[in-house]
């Protein structure tokens, strides 16, 4: 980074120390991975940008934002409609969990068979590492599988402000009814933090500013579907963890800009890998930054990523909210329908996300499926079983892999991933 923004993390409380410790790890890591790909686009260079500037400029902006009066609100999962937030004034940032910091201290607050994302959110908490977390005015945790509604009991005390929401277990009647109760609820807290009542026509500004975001990120997963693949599936994702801190309109028109860059290459017929390279769609737990490691594994074993089923990919940005309503309660109503169809694995059963790994594999046209389940996440690693039953009744590989943040295990994952790259070619 060329600024100098010590003064701004010494300011948000951050512990410099280990702040650094951090930004060096994120720095090299990128570095090794991303600028190490052969024949990206030359559009990922905004991607680049914003990541050199992840902890500097956008902090900057957001806190710029602050002084004028906006609320920051982050959080972990993606049931947190963001069309509310933009319609109160306030901006929804993600916060990331994708690294382990500060374990031996996490260990005081959470079991050690606790899964690594939520470990990683206490790791930033306890570690003061996290601008993102600092700078918020409001932290929302959701009540969604076991490990985390449990976890925010004690993450609530550090933060001193946690919301929490609930959410459904069901995709029933009841079970929606409730997503919109609290969705009107969260709507209330949130007018509160900012002093600013959502009106019909914000909240229709704001779903159609979110919807664009969603239909440039619908539009780069389009892309992917032909052979070459024009981007890499680590490009991919990056784009999509991206989304969840940058200003929307500039990384729609970020995206946009890298798909017309895409649409040359797919009619050159000029791809990251050449045409023939095995195609992996990638299933399961959501990789928050800088969680990288098994994409690319898998892009150096010889394959290329055509898909991500999962919060941070196709399941996060799916469905677009109908914008067309005029009062309240059509709007709301629109909200809730749309977040209600995310096909999270804390919903009993959870038929829809079967059909929607499958119709991805054919669409994407990708030969193996990849379930990434991260160690001791229940929902997902029980679920990875008739996901790969589902698959394998329609000649579609599939392989599961558990794992966590750290590198221990990826020389084993590596040998696993290359046997299941041979299967495919057969
Ligand atoms: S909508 S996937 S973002 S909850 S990996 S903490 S499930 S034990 S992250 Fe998620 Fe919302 Fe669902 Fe998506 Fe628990 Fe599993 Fe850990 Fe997880």
């Amino acid at each position: 980074m060329g600024t100098d923004y010590t003064a701004m993390w010494k300011d948000l409380g951050l512990n410099l120390e280990s702040h650094d410790a951090l930004l060096g790890v994120l720095g090299n890591a990128y570095k090794d991975i991303f600028l190490t790909q052969k024949n990206r686009p030359e559009g990922m260079g905004y991607f680049d940008f914003v990541m050199s500037e992840v902890h500097g400029l956008r902090i900057k902006e957001l806190l710029d934002e602050k002084a004028q009066g906006r609320k920051i609100i982050g959080s972990y999962c993606v049931f947190v409609p963001e069309e509310i937030a933009l319609a109160a004034n306030a901006t929804l940032v993600g916060l990331c969990s994708g690294a382990d910091f500060a374990m031996e201290e996490v260990e005081r607050y959470l079991p050690r068979n606790t899964c690594a994302l939520i470990k990683s959110a206490f790791g930033f908490k306890l570690g003061q590492v996290c601008p993102y977390l600092e700078s918020a005015d409001m932290i929302v945790g959701e009540n969604t599988c076991d490990g985390k509604k449990k976890a925010y009991e004690s993450l609530g005390p550090l933060t001193g402000n946690l919301y929490v929401m609930d959410l459904p277990q069901t995709k029933s009647d009841r079970g929606k009814d409730l997503l919109r109760h609290e969705y009107d609820r969260f709507k209330t807290a949130v007018e509160a933090l900012t002093g600013v009542a959502v009106t019909p026509e914000s909240l229709k500004e704001a779903i159609k500013t979110v919807n664009a975001k969603r239909e440039a990120l619908h539009r780069l997963s389009l892309l992917r579907k032909t052979d070459p693949a024009p981007i890499s599936g680590l490009d991919a994702l990056l784009a999509n963890q991206v989304s969840f801190y940058d200003n929307p309109a500039r990384f729609t028109a970020s995206v946009h800009t890298i798909c017309d860059e895409l649409e040359k290459r797919i009619a050159g017929k000029q791809g990251v890998a050449p045409e023939k390279t095995p195609r992996i769609l990638l299933s399961g737990c959501p990789m928050a930054v800088p969680n990288w490691k098994l994409p690319w594994i898998i892009e150096t074993s010889g394959a290329v990523i055509v898909g991500e089923e999962s919060c941070v990919g196709e399941r996060g940005a799916r469905n677009l909210t109908d914008g067309s309503g005029t009062t309240m309660d059509e709007l709301m109503d629109a909200i809730a329908d749309r977040y209600f169809k995310v096909d999270c694995a804390i919903f009993t059963p959870n038929g829809d996300r079967l059909g929607h790994i499958t119709d991805m594999a054919e669409t994407y046209q990708a030969d193996g499926v990849i379930h990434y389940g991260l160690q001791f996440c229940q929902p997902y690693i029980m679920e990875s079983i008739p996901v790969e039953k589902a698959l394998e009744d329609r000649n579609i590989p599939c392989l599961r892999i558990e794992t966590d943040y750290g590198m221990e295990d990826a020389g084993q994952i590596k040998t696993r991933v290359e046997a299941f790259i041979e299967r495919i070619i057969g």
